[in-house]
Parts: structure tokens; C-alpha cells; sequence
């Protein structure tokens, strides 16, 4: 275990492992799509999820389920910067996921502080150049290529091996383009071009990516299609759709946090957040004193006196 999640310059130290909440502004993403793209709606639900713990909003304009085909920069543009501007208006910090450097440019300009780029800088060339001439932090994911047929990419031999060397491929690039190493988050993709034992297998090596790869890392499982199949029952017939999973998206938190994880990227905040904190308060937890004083765990819970 490694507690140690790494700074990040020109974000806040939040003294754990940090709790990013996502706005998906699409009529089509795999967990909600269609829930927020209205942008009044969009902008309430990222104050909702700040209200349940989320220390910064992630904002996309773009689907990136598997298969699905790109939306042009006007209307992802048209989607993002109204949200943007509504949740910076109310003092939260928001983060942009996009993989382009237009739609990037704009959301910095109107008070977005963080760009989370699925592709980690492969998609748009300008797009290193604009986070590095922004000087603000950059999420560099592990990419393979665009959703609509990453599937087909899914094949590795030993997939943290391979994660981690692609992944510092890119790393490398936005450093040579001039992002700060000390404003680069790494984040291992789960689920793009990865199947379920490939998600399974870098979660359970969190630890090693986190030393291999020498970035704070993001950790983005929530709500996705490995989740899906550790819960499936019936011989694996019946998986409960996206929205049912969020309390194995809050199992993971822990992991990661627990892994010493920079941030995990989920769609339901509390439960992720609750247990961000717990993580922490076990990693701070002293010595108990010899004697406390008769106060048991049995009346802890805070609830006893009020049951009578
Ligand atoms: N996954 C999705 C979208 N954005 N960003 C990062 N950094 N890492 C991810 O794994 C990631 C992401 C797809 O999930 P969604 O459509 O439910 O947001």
C-alpha cells in the first residue's frame, strides 16, 4: 500500500485521495446519457454532486462508449461552455473532458482549471501545444485509438506491461510539448480497449502503475462495463445495468484511494466520497490510548441515544 498520492500543481491538496464528480452534457454516454444535456439541468446535477462530496466536476460534451461515432466541435462546443461557465459562476472547480484542443481553449478561457483528455494528447495535435501554453493541469489517459471500433483493440499480453509503456508514451510527448510533469495525471483507460479481466487486472495493479508510471494517477472505473460482469448473475446472463452499480464503483474508490490514488472520476459522489474518507481516516489512525474511557463501539454510531 502507498499512501502517497503526489501533488498536483495548480490544484488543491486535499490531504486524500480526491473525489471527481462527472457531468455527462450527452444524449448518449453508456451511464447517463440523456440525464444532463439539458445545460440548466446539467449545471444543478454538478452542484448536487459537489453537495455530496465532489471536490472538482468533470464536463463532457462527447460520448466515448464503445461504437460511438464522434460529435463535431461546434456541437460539443454548444454543450460544454454553458455548463462550464454556470459551474465556475458558483465557485466550483471544473475540469474539461475533451479530446480537442478547441473545445479545451475555450472551456480554460471560460474558467475551467483541469483538461481530461481520453486520448492523452494523441487526437488533436494542437493539443498539447494548448494545455502546455495554459500551464494548467492535464489528465493523459492510456488510449488506443477512437470508440468507435477501440474493441477491436482490446488485445494484450501482459496488459499493465503494455499499459504502462504506452501510457508513458504519451507522458513523455506532453512533457516534450511543454506540460509542467508536475501538472500531468496519468490514468490507465479502464475500459478503453480493455475487456473485463484487462479492467480487473489493472485495478489490482493500481500499486504498480502508480510506481511505474511516477504521476499521480486517476483512477476512472465508475459505473463501467467490468463492473457490470464482476456483478452479473446467472452464469453471467444477467448484468444489472449502469446505474446499478455504483456501490462497486464505491468498492474501487476505496482500492484506489487505498492504492494511494491521486483522484477517482465517478458519477455518483457519495458513496465514492464517503469512502475516499474512510480510507483516510484509517491511514491517519493513531494508536488508540490504553484506556477509552468506556465509550464502545456500540454507541458510535450516533443513533443509540436518539432510538432511546
Ligand atoms: N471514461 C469516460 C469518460 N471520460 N476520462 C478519464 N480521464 N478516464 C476515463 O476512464 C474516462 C474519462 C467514459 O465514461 P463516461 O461516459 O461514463 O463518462
Amino acid at each position: 500500500m502507498n499512501p502517497s498520492r503526489g501533488r498536483v500543481t495548480g490544484l488543491p491538496d486535499w490531504n486524500r485521495c480526491a473525489v471527481m464528480g462527472v457531468v455527462n452534457v450527452t444524449p448518449d454516454s453508456f451511464s447517463d446519457g440523456g440525464r444532463w444535456f439539458d445545460s440548466e439541468v446539467a449545471v444543478k446535477h454538478g452542484l448536487h454532486l459537489v453537495a455530496e462530496g465532489a471536490d472538482l466536476v468533470d464536463v463532457g460534451g462527447e460520448s466515448t462508449r464503445p461504437g460511438a461515432p464522434r460529435v463535431d466541435e461546434a456541437e460539443e462546443l454548444r454543450r460544454v461552455l454553458p455548463v462550464v461557465r454556470g459551474l465556475v459562476s458558483e465557485n466550483v472547480l471544473v475540469s474539461v473532458d475533451t479530446m480537442r484542443a478547441s473545445v479545451a481553449e475555450q472551456a480554460l478561457e471560460a474558467g475551467a482549471v483541469l483538461v481530461n483528455d481520453v486520448s492523452g494528447g494523441l487526437a488533436d495535435p494542437r493539443m498539447v501545444p494548448t494545455v502546455a501554453a495554459a500551464q494548467v493541469p492535464f489528465v493523459v489517459m492510456h488510449w488506443r485509438g477512437q470508440s468507435i471500433d477501440m474493441n477491436n483493440r482490446a488485445v494484450y499480453g501482459d496488459v499493465t506491461a503494455e499499459v504502462v509503456t504506452e501510457l508513458r508514451a504519451s507522458l513523455d510527448r506532453a512533457v516534450d510539448g511543454g506540460v509542467p510533469p508536475d501538472r500531468i495525471i496519468a490514468d490507465p483507460g479502464l475500459g478503453f480497449a480493455k475487456q473485463a479481466p484487462h479492467d480487473l487486472r489493472l485495478v489490482a495493479e493500481l500499486g504498480r502503475l502508480k510506481r511505474e508510471l511516477d504521476h499521480p494517477l486517476l483512477v476512472a472505473a465508475s459505473r463501467k462495463r467490468f463492473l457490470g460482469r464482476v456483478l452479473a448473475t446467472g452464469d453471467g446472463a444477467t448484468v444489472p445495468p449502469a446505474r446499478e452499480r455504483d456501490a462497486a464503483t464505491a468498492a474501487v474508490s476505496a482500492l484506489a484511494a487505498r492504492e494511494g490514488a491521486w483522484a477517482v472520476r465517478v458519477h455518483e459522489v457519495r458513496a465514492s466520497a464517503d469512502a475516499v474518507r474512510v480510507v483516510q481516516a484509517v491511514e491517519s489512525a493513531e494508536d488508540p490510548p490504553p484506556d477509552t474511557g468506556g465509550e464502545t463501539d456500540a454507541d458510535t454510531t450516533g443513533s443509540a441515544g436518539r432510538r432511546g
